[in-house]
Formats: structure tokens, sequence, C-alpha cells
């Protein structure tokens, strides 16, 4: 098989299920990361909502049998509310944070994955996959850094030109050898806005979050 043609015949058909954005990278081992994520348990910089096992994290190899690429997809969330009704002294309305609008994105993540999963085991008899969004082991940000999707961001995020921060993310491991892409050119060069006013101090440095103190405020 092509797969050249093949990895575009899947840009394009994530294109017509609404994925805004979509890369590919290797299955290899996450090995920056380690060293990152063992740093961050010493110093209690967790959440409890990482996947405990860090050898999972970064390697796709024991939890999938013979990886050899990774799909990453970004789905874009509104940052403005068209009409938002205002809060007026007899009639209050509170403010949602924008990431919980509209249906949970977990749901919404898994549902094109899955339409991006039956497309590839149609074409290709004998295609494994396996899908995740937020609570797989896997980090999805280190997926979607190394398949070009955006930047790793100095407030944590992975920041895409097109959408900023403002993107959920998903994975799914295939036993395809597709080509993978680059990664992107860090943008956040000297700027270090978001971790001077970071008003908890929950962002210790430019890409280190402590998150007890990022869940206690
Ligand atoms: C635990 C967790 C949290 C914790 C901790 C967040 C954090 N910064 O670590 C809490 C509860 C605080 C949280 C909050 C939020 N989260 Co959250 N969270 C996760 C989860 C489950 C794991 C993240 C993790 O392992 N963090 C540990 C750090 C160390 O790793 P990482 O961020 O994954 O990876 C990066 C760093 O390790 C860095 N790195 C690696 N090596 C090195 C070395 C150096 C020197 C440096 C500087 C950096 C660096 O590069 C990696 C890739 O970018 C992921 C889902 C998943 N399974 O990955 C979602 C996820 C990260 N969260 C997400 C979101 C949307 C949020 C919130 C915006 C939710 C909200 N509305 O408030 C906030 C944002 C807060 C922030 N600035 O991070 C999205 C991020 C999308 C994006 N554009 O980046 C994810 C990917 C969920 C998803 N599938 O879409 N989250």
């Amino acid at each position: 098989m092509d797969m050249n043609s093949f990895k575009q015949e899947v840009i394009l058909y994530s294109k017509e299920i609404g994925i805004d954005k979509i890369g590919f990278t290797s299955a290899t081992a996450f090995t920056e990361l380690k060293g990152r994520l063992i740093r961050q348990q010493e110093l209690d910089y967790q959440s409890g909502f990482e996947e405990a096992d860090i050898e999972k994290r970064v390697r796709p190899e024991l939890i999938f049998d013979k990886p050899q690429s990774i799909i990453s997809i970004a789905l874009a969330y509104p940052s403005k509310l068209k009409d938002a009704p205002q809060s007026t002294k007899s009639d209050r309305r509170g403010i949602f944070c924008r990431a919980s609008w509209g249906t949970d994105y977990h749901t919404v993540l898994r549902n094109k994955l899955q339409l991006l999963e039956d497309f590839i085991k149609d074409k290709v008899p004998g295609a494994m996959t396996k899908s995740m969004v937020d609570t797989g082991e896997l980090s999805d940000r280190a997926v979607a850094e190394r398949a070009g999707i955006g930047w790793s961001a100095k407030n944590s995020m992975i920041i895409t030109p097109e959408f900023g921060s403002y993107v959920y993310l998903g994975d799914m491991i295939t036993n395809l050898p597709f080509e993978p892409d680059q990664p992107m050119e860090d943008q956040c060069g000297t700027c270090n806005k978001c971790v001077d006013v970071c008003p908890t101090g929950a962002l210790v440095q430019g890409g280190q979050l402590n998150s007890s103190v990022a869940l206690r405020s």
C-alpha cells in the first residue's frame, strides 16, 4: 500500500468529519517526557488526574502491540459566545468557562476518533488502532507537539497558530507506518507574560505547572 497517498486520504477524511487539525508521529518512546514526569512527581506538582504508571505514559509499546505510528487530532472550541446574555442587576448571569460550553469534549473527540478508526479499518483490513482522549495513558500534549499540531508553550498549553490554545486533543495509536510530520518551532520567544501574571503562581516557570497550587485556588 502507498502509505503517503493513504495518509492524504486520512487527512482529507478528517476534514470531512470536522477535525480541525491532524498530525502524525512515530510510536517511539517519549524519552524527554519521562524525566519531566518523574521530576513533577518528586516535586509533588502532579494533579492526580495523570496515569500513575510513568512507563506506560512514555512507551506506547506497553499499551499497544507493535505500534508504528500515532495520529494526533485537535478540535477547536469557541472562544466567544454569540449574543451572550447580559448580566443586569435584576437578572444576574453567571459565566461558564468557555471550555465547558456544549457537549462534553471527551464525547465529541471520541466520536471523531471512532469515525477515523472505522475509515482506516475499512481501507486497510488488519489495521489495529487504540484511541484516547484525556483519560488515556499517553500525554496528549507530548503526542500533539511531536506530531506538529502546535508548540509546547510557556503556559504549558499546546498552542496552534490557527486557534491559539483553545483546542482539545486526542490520539490514536496504530500499527500502520504513516510518515511522521515535523514538530513546530516554539513561538513564545522571549515573551513571559503568562508566567509573570499567573494569578496563583501555579506556573512556576515557562512550561512547568504546579498542579497542587492550580487546583487549590
Ligand atoms: C493532569 C492534567 C491537568 C492538570 C495539570 C495540567 C498540566 N499543565 O500538567 C490540571 C487539572 C491543572 C489541568 C488543567 C487544565 N487542563 Co488538563 N490535562 C491533564 C492531563 C490529564 C495530563 C497532563 C499531564 O500529564 N501533565 C504533566 C506535564 C508534565 O506533561 P504534559 O503537559 O502532558 O506534557 C508537556 C510537558 O511535559 C512539556 N515538557 C516536556 N519536557 C519538558 C521539558 C521542559 C524543560 C519544559 C519547560 C517542558 C517540557 O512538554 C509536553 C508537551 O507539551 C491531560 C490529558 C492527557 N492525558 O495528557 C489534560 C490536558 C493537558 N488538559 C487540557 C486542558 C484543556 C486543560 C485546561 C485548559 C482545562 C480548563 N478549562 O481549565 C487547564 C489548563 C491548565 C494548564 N495551563 O495546563 C488539554 C490541553 C489542550 C492543549 N491545548 O494543550 C489536555 C491535553 C486534555 C485534552 N485531551 O485536550 N489539566
